[in-house]
């Protein structure tokens, strides 16, 4: 069985992923709160992302990398420097130094949120980041090209959508994705035999998405959850946008319309 490092275990997605890969990758977890609820085929390594020798430790002897860790939405921008923008460097960097060529990025809708949702846009689409956060994805995905294409690394950039069991709202509904639709992804990432450098859409098979995700399709993506059947109570359940509304205009909800309030007019 391969061994695959899961940098920011301790999160939600995290323990999802964990379920998922339970029996088919021995995992070395690793974030800076320490996991001590390990299972079989697990271990922990600490590792704070700004530390590049405890980043190399933690790389050190694994097979392939799924980089999760780092901040998760929006922050300040120092926090957003150490983390996704230093701590991706390290992560990247630390793959190189220790020989681990596969390396899969959780890379964000974010990354893209200022792209109106009636525009479908696929893996070719360049980085419209609705936020700090959403520009450290863009930075990981560029850094993720470069490691590939001057480095030899093979890495799968996931812009993921969210993460869960059930779509919480209307746009969610649309970049849904579960737990094994996400890890059949990061799997594809970490087996494909063809993977240099790729985008795919972290999403399972919705109905009024906004991403033509058939990159991934094409590497044999095969979602098995479908939005379809939450359609209507979800919908139900939210109450009307006004007109104009920049979170309901731009993909990404209501990281677009935090603190300046985004500038429609200069937007596709
Ligand atoms: C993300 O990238 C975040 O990590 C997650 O917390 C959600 O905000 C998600 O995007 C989303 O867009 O719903």
């Amino acid at each position: 069985m391969k061994t695959i490092l899961l940098t920011g275990a301790a999160g939600g997605v995290g323990a999802f992923l964990r379920k998922e890969f339970k029996g088919i990758y021995n995992l070395r977890l690793s974030d800076i709160v320490p996991i001590t609820d390990l299972s079989e085929g697990e271990t922990f390594v600490p590792a704070n992302l700004t530390d590049l020798d405890a980043v190399k430790a933690a790389t050190d002897g694994v097979d392939g990398i799924f980089h999760l860790g780092g901040y998760s939405i929006e922050g300040d921008w120092q926090t957003i420097l150490d983390a996704n923008i230093i701590g991706l460097r390290n992560l990247y960097e630390a793959a190189y130094q220790t020989g681990v060529k596969r390396v899969v990025f959780a890379s964000s809708n974010h990354a893209a949120g200022f792209y109106r949702r009636d525009n479908i846009i696929d893996h070719t689409a360049i980085p419209r980041p609705d936020s700090r956060y959403g520009v450290s994805k863009a930075f990981g995905e560029a850094m993720g090209a470069l490691y590939a294409d001057k480095y030899g690394l093979e890495v799968t950039c996931i812009r993921i959508g969210n993460v869960a069991m059930e779509p919480a709202d209307k746009r969610r509904l649309s970049i849904w994705v579960t737990p094994r639709d996400l890890a059949q992804l990061v799997s594809i990432g970490l087996e494909h035999p063809k993977i240099h450098y790729e985008i795919f859409y972290g999403m399972s098979d919705n109905k009024q998405a906004w991403w033509d995700n058939s990159n991934a399709l094409s590497f044999g993506y095969q979602p098995k959850d479908k939005n379809e059947q939450f359609f209507d109570e979800v919908l139900a359940a939210e109450p009307p946008k006004e007109d104009g509304d920049l979170t309901e205009i731009y993909q990404g909800g209501t990281f677009v319309a935090s603190e300046a309030g985004g500038a429609p007019q200069k937007t596709r």
